[in-house]
């Protein structure tokens, strides 16, 4: 096992995405395992050996295995030094963010990009109209609150990025994947050019390719 990292995931997966932009901010190399669901890979026992819950992303570092994106956000900002809270209320603060995010924002803005792949018929994926309504309007919602707090402030916590600014980020570019236009929520779109504009920035798709591949720092 490599002393380096290794990000088990998937171009596709939103939540892979975000740790592998945290690594690319922070300079961090990393060698990207493509697990593919369509081939079923996330379903062999050598990835469930790895997965607690079958899910994707999974990180390696240093011997150890760690799932779930924020949990990992976390732990990276730790180790790395970067991105991370100033003091114990930054902390906290940064931590409700991220558990936020799981409950509110990242739920609805990546079934966009579910509903999107299906109406491409890229993936077998159908979604009753009454649930892409709601989709909609919990997504319409969830950027409403965003939004407003933005309006005060140009990052999450605080006058820096932190993985919680990373961690929202990543929901609103796979919303821009699944076709949504988020202009009208102008808070969030400065806030999102501001995260664009770090250096290592780099969109889901030109980070994370399509097969195994050693990603430069
Ligand atoms: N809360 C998890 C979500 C992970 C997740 O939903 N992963 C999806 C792909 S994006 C997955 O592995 N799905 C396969 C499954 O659940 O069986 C995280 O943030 O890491």
């Amino acid at each position: 096992m490599s002393d380096g990292f290794t990000l088990h995931g998937s171009p596709h997966s939103l939540p892979t995405y975000r740790v592998a932009l945290m690594l690319r901010l922070c300079r961090e190399g990393f060698i990207f395992r493509y697990v593919s669901f369509q081939r079923g890979m996330h379903l062999t026992p050598e990835f469930r050996a790895l997965s607690r819950w079958g899910q994707v992303p999974v990180m390696e570092h240093k011997g150890r295995v760690f799932v779930q994106s924020a949990a990992i956000l976390e732990y990276l900002a730790h180790t790395l030094g970067r991105f991370g809270a100033g003091d114990d209320e930054a902390r906290q603060h940064i931590r409700e963010w991220l558990f936020w995010d799981a409950d509110r924002l990242m739920p609805p803005l990546y079934a966009w990009y579910s509903v999107e792949l299906g109406r491409r018929k890229l993936l077998p994926l159908s979604f009753d109209p009454v649930l892409v309504a709601e989709f909609d309007r919990k997504g319409r919602s969830a950027l409403d609150r965003m939004d407003q707090h933005l309006s005060g402030c140009r990052f999450l916590v605080g006058d820096a990025t932190t993985i919680a600014d990373i961690c929202c980020y990543s929901d609103i570019a796979f919303a821009r994947l699944g076709g949504k236009d988020i202009t009208p929520w102008r808070n969030v779109v400065a806030w999102a050019r501001r995260i664009e504009a770090l250096p290592g920035f780099a969109e889901p798709f030109d980070l994370l390719a399509m097969q195994d591949a050693e990603i430069a720092p």
